[in-house]
């Protein structure tokens, strides 16, 4: 078994790139021509292959590293007695690589002569890769073309590069799409107003762009050019920086993504300056397979109000019954608002991981003073309810539990210092919400007042859109109509909601006798994404000491 460095094979006049990918590791079994690293350059990643098959016994080289023809990458004990040459003649071992189109340059010449009228630019010898595919177009007929902007992104299985343009000039007609293979000659594009370009020296050229001077001799042009360096455009896969065009992935990587049909665009990297991996790709397709995330076509067909048919969900569709066979039926389209917060609550019902937890608070002595209070403010016309002292009883908890006052923000909470409660209110139109600002800063008899001027505004649909917006909790009460317990959904971005039902006298065990007491039913659904059930337990306990001895609002 003899030991084999495998070299970086001939990458044509690259000076050197850099190391994005090790896609093996010290133990690996590898074949002959399997792909072991990614390198890159401004204008092109490829992958190196190996020139020969056995086990990697070291690797010589870290991500990051910079190569260039030569450098070893790794040192392989050859399988059997037929073994790869120690160190393989360049242009074998380059194969696919050294079709890289970097081969061209060196016929390039030194300038470019002067040209008008329309121009077709053509494939450039990209070596000896056929039926390449077409990954991304980089503009548009009308724009103003410079020499050596990009034009296209083809792609490989071994590499991808960016096609640039030959002249200078308007494009005219572009002859390929996303989607079309490309050999090398086909016609890619037709420019018009071309003018003359100076170019810079071809060393200069192809060390800083060696993929810019693939270019192909256009028709009007019989020789290949060689551009001013330093006038190329920003690379696609710029490593580290805005990505213009495609998400920085390698060849491999952007067909494993393709097979599965994975978004790449979307999937989060995490190699190298964020470079997006295999593993990258495989953790994405688990997280959508097991709905911990969706992808934005998902998100876009998310089922409306009521329309959707559940298929995005991967659910069986929504029954279909002919309602008018089993008796007299009449169709009425939903109003507005209704669709509005229809698709609303379903989209919270579905995307949050809702919990409900139920208690009672014992508002005997609240309710005397509720009544008692309205009393006294009989003539001012401002009648207090429960809902109001909720409301305060609510801050108040808030502001001890500040996650429940919180809201998600990717992987952030955002706590608000604010408190803007809103209320669920029951129009002859449908469900609204609106919103009682600084609720900290106000008193019931306010609260009461502001809130009686918002339900008749909402029941009146007057309620404008920032009277309804900026809520950091809500409460959904039904205690004017009656009820035990019921599950309130979030409304979102919010994390928690409490729903209230109907307060009934109850014999209440007080350690000697039961006595009456009025309790009143609390439902708290809350995201347990943000809150543990724990943490609602505390809150609705410290609400319930909270109604049932109001002076604790004070403290
Ligand atoms: N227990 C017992 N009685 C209660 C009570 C409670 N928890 N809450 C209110 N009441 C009583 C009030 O004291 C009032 O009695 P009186 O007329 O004898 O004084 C009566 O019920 C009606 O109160 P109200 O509903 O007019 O006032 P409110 O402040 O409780 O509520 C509002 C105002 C706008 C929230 C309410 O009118 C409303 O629209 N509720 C429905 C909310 C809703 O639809 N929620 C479900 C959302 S999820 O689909």
């Amino acid at each position: 078994m003899a030991l084999v460095e495998v070299q970086v094979p001939d990458i044509g006049d690259f000076d050197e790139v850099t190391v994005i990918e090790l896609m093996v590791k010290v133990g690996d079994t590898v074949k002959a021509e399997q792909s072991l690293i990614t390198v890159e350059s401004d204008k092109a990643s490829m992958e190196i292959p190996s020139s020969t098959a056995g086990v990697v016994k070291e690797m010589r080289v870290a991500l990051g590293d910079k190569v260039k023809q030569g450098s070893i990458v790794l040192v392989v004990e050859a399988a059997g007695a037929a073994a790869a040459p120690a160190v393989a003649p360049a242009a074998a071992v380059a194969a696919p690589v050294a079709a890289a189109p970097v081969a061209a340059v060196a016929a390039a010449p030194a300038a470019t002569p002067a040209v008008s009228g329309p121009v077709q630019v053509h494939v450039p010898d990209i070596g000896d890769f056929k039926d390449v595919a077409v990954i991304e177009v980089m503009v548009k007929p009308g724009d103003t073309i410079k020499v050596e902007q990009s034009l296209i992104t083809v792609e490989s299985d071994k590499a991808s590069m960016e096609i640039p343009s030959s002249h200078a000039g308007v494009l005219k007609e572009l002859k390929v799409k996303v989607g079309d293979t490309v050999n090398i000659g086909d016609l890619l594009a037709i420019l018009e107003g071309t003018v003359a370009v100076a170019a810079a020296p071809v060393a200069a050229a192809v060390a800083a762009a060696p993929v810019a001077a693939v270019v192909q001799a256009p028709a009007a042009v019989p020789t290949p050019v060689a551009a001013a360096a330093a006038a190329v455009a920003a690379p696609a896969h710029a490593p580290g920086g805005t990505t213009l065009g495609l998400p920085h992935a390698s060849p491999s990587v952007r067909k494993f993504a393709r097979e599965l049909g994975v978004p790449l665009a979307e999937v989060k990297g995490s190699g190298l300056k964020g470079r997006i991996t295999e593993a990258d790709v495989q953790a994405f397709t688990q997280a959508v397979m097991s709905g911990a995330a969706q992808t934005k076509a998902q998100a876009a067909k998310a089922p409306a109000a009521s329309g959707g048919d559940g298929a995005a969900l991967g659910l069986i569709p929504w029954p279909k019954v002919d309602f008018a066979k089993f008796g007299p039926i009449e169709r009425k389209e939903m109003g507005r608002i209704k669709k509005i917060s229809g698709a609303n609550l379903l989209r919270n019902a579905i995307m949050i991981p809702a919990v409900t937890n139920h208690d009672d608070a014992d508002i005997t002595d609240l309710e005397a003073f509720r009544i008692s209070t309205n009393k006294e403010n009989e003539k001012s016309g401002v009648k207090v309810t429960m809902l109001a002292f909720l409301i305060k009883a609510c801050v108040a908890a808030l502001k001890k539990y500040p996650e429940f006052n919180s809201s998600l923000d990717g992987d952030a909470l955002v706590y608000k210092n604010y408190w803007h409660i809103g209320f669920a209110a029951d129009t002859p139109n449908g469900l609204m919400v609106p919103v009682i600002r600084d609720c900290d800063k106000k008193g019931v008899l306010q609260i009461s007042q502001e809130m009686g001027e918002l339900a008749k505004k909402a029941r009146d649909g007057k309620l404008g859109p920032a009277e309804m917006t900026g809520a950091t909790f809500t409460i959904s009460s039904l205690g004017g109509i009656g009820g035990k317990y019921f599950t309130p959904i979030i409304n979102a971005p919010e994390v928690a909601i409490l729903g209230v039902c109907k307060s009934t006298m109850e014999p209440v065990w007080d350690g000697k006798q039961f006595v009456p007491r009025l309790m009143l039913p609390l439902s708290l659904t809350w995201d347990h994404r943000v809150i543990d059930g724990a943490a609602a337990a505390r809150f609705n306990a410290f609400l319930g000491q909270i109604l049932s001895d109001f002076r604790r609002v004070l403290l």
